[in-house]
């Protein structure tokens, strides 16, 4: 029997590290692109910008911050330093810096400013750091360029408090001099974990794994277990985009079915690597008045929210703050629609006082009526024989549903593999839904139906199956 599989059990007994699992909360987050570019309306920036450009006249970081949160999203993540090598910092080891611009005189701090308006609105703050910087003359030469960026790092990861993400890019392209850099990513990824152990380190790095594309393409299974070597910095830097005019638009990294039992099978080392979608609001990254009217409509961006958030994939959405150094009309706009119809969506968990029952379970702490929401802390466990495992949720009432998300508990791994979901109409089970993974969570949506009884059947799983997270709406 494949459950006998040892690289079944295996596959199954991975599990997310601490710093994993509190990311996977946050789920839908900001990307905030700023910088050099957006006073030269560039996007890859030669590093050979003055300074003095850098001048935003009414910076305003509380409000990027607000309109972050009323837009649903749960963090920030600020461009630090992008490819030109210009710091939003006033860094002591470089004069390529805001210290040597126009804004505030040169003692300004976005950096600052963003962390602290993060505190203020209950956000997490991350920075994005880019390895590749065409400004410095150490870049391309070897320990002194890595000794650089490490102090580099080291600024950003002592003085501004907690740092839940590092995001650091693949891109690797050629220094002033003409010059490769060989990174230290062994030598970065421990500097992180010693300055801020409880931060992910995103992209080209080890606790989140970048989907492949730019376009907010998912693969319809998103597993979070995958194949060590999809951690590596060196593949991932060879995948990612090269050339400023094209972005990465389909699933690339590597292939469609990085997760099955077949895309494991052979793999002696996996790991626990969930994916993430990075996305922009606009056509670019930066600013730029000509994309003004480029701004996603709301449908396009509920689409892309349901098919990663829903699909066990996490939202990173970018905005590009102005020359004035806010979000623009439209950007806020668009923005607070999102929250407005998040708010809708999931207004009211229709669930949250069903009776629950199941056809099996662990032992009572692990019952049915754990999967409901309500029930913090515990979930169902199917015991060692999940497949045929049911859940059938008595709403108490009939109600018109047109979701139903669900959560494994991931603590004790990714198990479920194929399951399907049922409501009952005039008596009868009618199929809504029959999908693969679960995993951190998955929304499942159907024609709006007026239901009392919900069914979830386990159809395959690895070792066992966990709900802790059942709702309706
Ligand atoms: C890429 C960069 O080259 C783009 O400019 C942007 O920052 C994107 C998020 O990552 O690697």
């Amino acid at each position: 029997m494949a459950k006998s599989n040892e690289y079944i059990k295996y596959a199954a007994s991975i599990v997310p590290s601490e710093r994993q699992l509190a990311w996977q909360e946050l789920e839908f987050y900001a990307f905030i692109h700023f910088g050099m570019n957006t006073f030269t309306d560039s996007e890859w920036g030669t590093g050979a910008e003055d300074p003095e450009l850098f001048n935003p006249t009414n910076l305003d970081a509380r409000m990027w911050a607000r309109l972050i949160k009323l837009s649903g999203m749960k963090a920030m993540i600020l461009t630090a330093k992008h490819h030109d090598g210009f710091c939003l910092w006033p860094s002591a080891y470089t004069d390529h810096s805001v210290k040597y611009s126009l804004w505030k005189d040169g003692t300004g701090d976005v950096v600052r400013e963003c962390a602290d308006a993060c505190r203020e609105y209950g956000l997490k703050f991350g920075i994005y750091i880019s390895p590749w910087d065409r400004h410095d003359p150490r870049y391309g030469e070897g320990e002194a360029y890595n000794k650089f960026f490490k102090n580099q790092l080291t600024e950003l990861l002592t003085n501004y408090g907690d740092i839940f993400c590092v995001w650091l890019d693949g891109a690797c392209g050629e220094g002033a001099n003409g010059k490769k850099q060989e990174y230290d990513w062994e030598g970065y990824y421990k500097l992180i974990r010693k300055l801020q152990p409880d931060a992910v380190i995103s992209v080209t790095g080890p606790d989140v794994r970048w989907v492949g594309n730019e376009s907010g393409v998912c693969r319809k299974s998103e597993w979070s277990v995958v194949p060590y070597w999809y951690s590596n910095a060196e593949l991932i830097a060879a995948e990612s985009q090269k050339d400023v005019s094209k972005p990465p638009k389909k699933i690339s990294h590597t292939t469609l079915d990085i997760g099955s039992r077949k895309a494991i099978k052979k793999c002696n080392r996996l790991i626990w690597y969930p994916a993430e979608v990075n996305v922009s609001l606009r056509k670019g990254w930066f600013y730029h008045e000509r994309e003004d009217y480029s701004v996603k409509p709301l449908s396009k961006l509920m689409e892309i929210y349901f098919n990663s958030v829903g699909a066990n994939a996490s939202f990173l959405l970018n905005i590009a703050p102005n020359m004035e150094g806010k979000f623009s009309e439209k950007d806020i706009e668009t923005l607070l629609s999102v929250g407005a119809q998040l708010e809708i969506e999931f207004n009211e968990d229709l669930a949250a006082s069903s009776t629950v029952t199941d056809n099996r379970h662990l032992d009572k702490a692990h019952c049915g009526q754990m999967a409901l929401t309500e029930n913090t802390g515990k979930y169902w466990h199917s015991g060692n024989d999940p497949e045929g495992a049911q859940l059938v949720l008595d709403l108490g009432d009939e109600y018109d549903i047109d979701k139903v998300v669900l959560s494994e508990h991931i603590r004790t791994g990714q198990q479920i593999e194929e399951f399907s979901l049922y409501i009952q109409l005039d008596g009868k089970w009618k199929r809504v839904a029959k999908e693969t993974v679960i995993g951190h969570k998955r929304i499942c949506r159907f024609r709006e139906a007026r239901t009392r009884y919900i069914k979830l059947v386990i159809e395959k799983a690895r070792c066992f199956a966990t709900i802790e997270k059942f709702e309706a709406y």
